[in-house]
């Protein structure tokens, strides 16, 4: 009998969020309840377009701002096959950003609508769950000491922010927000 396809679960939030943290929680839950479940990222940076995107994001080299975007695109519809085949075997794969991040970061660059973006990432794989991970400004505030990447200024996450708002509109994605440092307590 084939198996029950597994679930896809989508984790997004600014910068600093604390989304890896809690995709390994979830995948641990998920394992310790019986159910196969593996985590997976984008960028994946392992990839060669992945590499390609570690190197702009580390500000090692500049790429321009529609081919950035569609390397990200790229970057997740190259692992589409694998995310297929572990669904289908019924792993449920927990995911460190989508295509949501996509959008909420390239639009928040001037110049660039909502439209636009999301182009390049129709047909993907939809999303059962996306979790949302809002950060409280105060929390955000004692977080602030962002690392060296590019997009890590406030100015440009609340942006980001505004995006993610913008995006959370949408009825036909299911999305549910949730506070990542109430999240955190084991209780
Ligand atoms: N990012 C991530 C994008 O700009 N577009 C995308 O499609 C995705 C998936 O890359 N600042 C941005 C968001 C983050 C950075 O950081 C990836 P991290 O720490 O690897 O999640």
């Amino acid at each position: 009998m084939a198996a029950k396809r597994g679930a896809l679960i989508v984790l997004e939030g600014v910068d600093r969020a604390g989304k890896t943290t809690q995709c390994k929680k979830l995948v641990q839950a998920l394992q310790q309840s019986g159910r196969p479940a593996e985590m997976m990222r984008f960028p994946d940076r392992t990839t060669t377009i992945g590499q390609l995107i570690s190197a702009y994001l580390e500000k090692k080299s500049e790429l321009e701002d529609h081919t950035v975007h569609l390397l990200f695109s790229a970057n997740r519809w190259e692992l589409v096959p694998v995310m297929k085949k572990k669904l289908e075997q019924g792993v449920t794969l927990v995911v460190d950003r989508y295509a949501f991040s996509g959008v909420a970061f390239t639009s928040a660059k001037p110049g660039f609508s909502l439209d636009w973006c999301m182009k390049p990432d129709v047909g993907l794989p939809e999303p059962d769950l996306v979790m949302f991970l809002q950060l409280s400004p105060t929390e955000a505030a004692l977080r602030g000491q962002f690392g060296e990447e590019r997009y890590e200024t406030s100015v440009f996450q609340r942006a980001v922010q505004q995006k993610f708002e913008h995006l959370m509109k949408d009825p036909s994605v299911n999305w549910q927000v949730g506070d990542p440092c109430l999240l955190q307590h084991d209780s």
